[in-house]
């Protein structure tokens, strides 16, 4: 295997996705700046242009309302792929943005590219650093309960379709949300993408932000969707551990952050289902766990959490399918090989788990699940998903955190860290 050529193959897909300022996850399906995509670009990136890397941050952070949430998409400029576009959120502010947020991972992305340059990086870092306090202060406000990170949207976890949401969304009504045409589905296979049933509940809750302003209080007291997310508080959690570490590092305060931690560590235990005996989803509504054992219930230890109670579940995944860590449990009557996250295995989702698994001393175990990854993409291509049956691509093609983290971590050449 080449793997010179395909190092050059990723930096050339970071490059043709990029704007200039921010990059696209990939051209067509999806053509605006997302959150955490862009913060995988970021660390894409800071191997091979840090500069660039700085740039990608401190665009997402122009998107960042007064409030301090950072919006899971911002829309820099007019295009007509990708629905539901600037119009449907209807927010005056510009650039515009959505009305929701995505995983909190900038943080954790900046101290990787801080990292990469520490000499001059530090100005970047300085002015990076209150936008991030800001922005988790508001999700320490609006969004924490039990020490959970609750979302709102299905879209705020970035795993949209996954089986976590299934029960909570029964309470949302999706039959009045009119006629609209999808976009996504003019560039993917239907049968890789959410169902229509989805999508219908997807704008309903949209519709029901936007006609309450967006105001956090009134989402909390009416809104038809919360849900405590198991990836959202793992990746917060980590994402405070490396604001605290940039603090430090910086000669700012630690206090509120190391506060912070202290709950979410809490949150972390709320989430472990005794029952089933994994990290899960809890609907904070009825207080029932959403019984979905998917890849997010994977990042304990990216958080940080010591904890080998869910090895048991990895290494039989692992002997079940041959690309990693599915979105889906194979084994779950729901699991689907090929639609989004509820199957396919997501390149972007291996590396986190990978590099929290080597954090917590399990060496053998990411190393493993390192070289998995370089095969499939090294085989495959650097696709959105794929299928966890038989590596089969799937979703968008030629796709930045695919791209990124091949470049960071998955390549024989990576540096691996973070
Ligand atoms: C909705 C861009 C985004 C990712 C999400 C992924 C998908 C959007 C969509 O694409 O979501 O935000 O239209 O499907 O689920 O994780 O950030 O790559």
């Amino acid at each position: 295997m080449n793997y010179d050529k395909i190092d050059k193959k990723a930096r050339k897909i970071l490059q043709e996705n990029d704007r200039g300022l921010y990059t696209v996850p990939t051209k067509g399906l999806y053509p605006y700046q997302w959150n955490w995509d862009s913060a995988f670009a970021a660390w894409g990136f800071s191997s091979f242009n840090v500069r660039r890397a700085w740039a990608e941050l401190e665009t997402l952070f122009t998107g960042q309302w007064d409030n301090g949430m950072v919006p899971h998409i911002v829309f820099h400029k007019q295009a007509i792929g990708y629905f539901p576009g600037p119009d449907v959120w209807n927010l005056e502010r510009v650039p515009h943005t959505s009305g929701i947020t995505q995983p909190p991972i900038a943080a954790t992305m900046a101290r990787a590219v801080y990292e990469a340059d520490k000499h001059y990086g530090r100005v970047h870092m300085e002015l990076l650093f209150g936008r991030l306090v800001s922005w988790h202060r508001w999700f320490m406000k609006n969004r924490i309960e039990d020490g959970m990170v609750v979302i709102t949207h299905p879209w705020e976890s970035g795993r949209d379709n996954a089986i976590d949401w299934d029960d909570a969304l029964a309470n949302v009504d999706g039959s009045n949300v009119g006629e609209y045409h999808r976009r996504d589905t003019d560039h993917v296979d239907p049968s890789m993408r959410p169902k229509k049933e989805d999508y219908d509940k997807y704008l309903a809750l949209v519709q029901f932000s936007r006609d309450a302003g967006y105001d956090e209080k009134v989402i909390k007291s009416d809104g038809p969707f919360r849900v405590g997310d198991v990836g959202m508080t793992f990746l917060f959690l980590r994402a405070c551990r490396d604001l605290l570490h940039i603090a430090v590092e910086l000669d700012h305060e630690v206090d509120e952050i190391e506060g912070w931690i202290k709950i979410l560590k809490k949150g972390v235990e709320r989430h472990w289902n005794e029952d089933r005996g994994h990290y899960d989803s809890v609907d904070v509504r009825t207080g029932q766990f959403t019984n979905s054992l998917s890849c997010a219930s994977f990042l304990c230890w990216y958080a940080g959490i010591k904890d080998d109670r869910m090895l048991t579940h990895y290494d039989r995944i692992m002997q079940t399918v041959d690309f990693g860590i599915p979105s889906n449990d194979p084994d779950d009557p729901h699991f689907n090989h090929l639609r989004y996250w509820r199957g396919p295995v997501w390149g972007m989702f291996n590396s986190l788990i990978g590099i929290g698994l080597a954090e917590t001393g399990h060496t053998v175990h990411a190393e493993r699940l390192r070289k998995r990854t370089q095969k499939l993409i090294a085989e495959h291509g650097f696709y959105e998903y794929f299928s966890p049956l038989d590596g089969a691509p799937a979703g968008g093609t030629h796709f930045t955190w695919t791209a990124a983290i091949w470049l960071t971590w998955a390549s024989p050449h990576a540096k691996g860290r973070f």
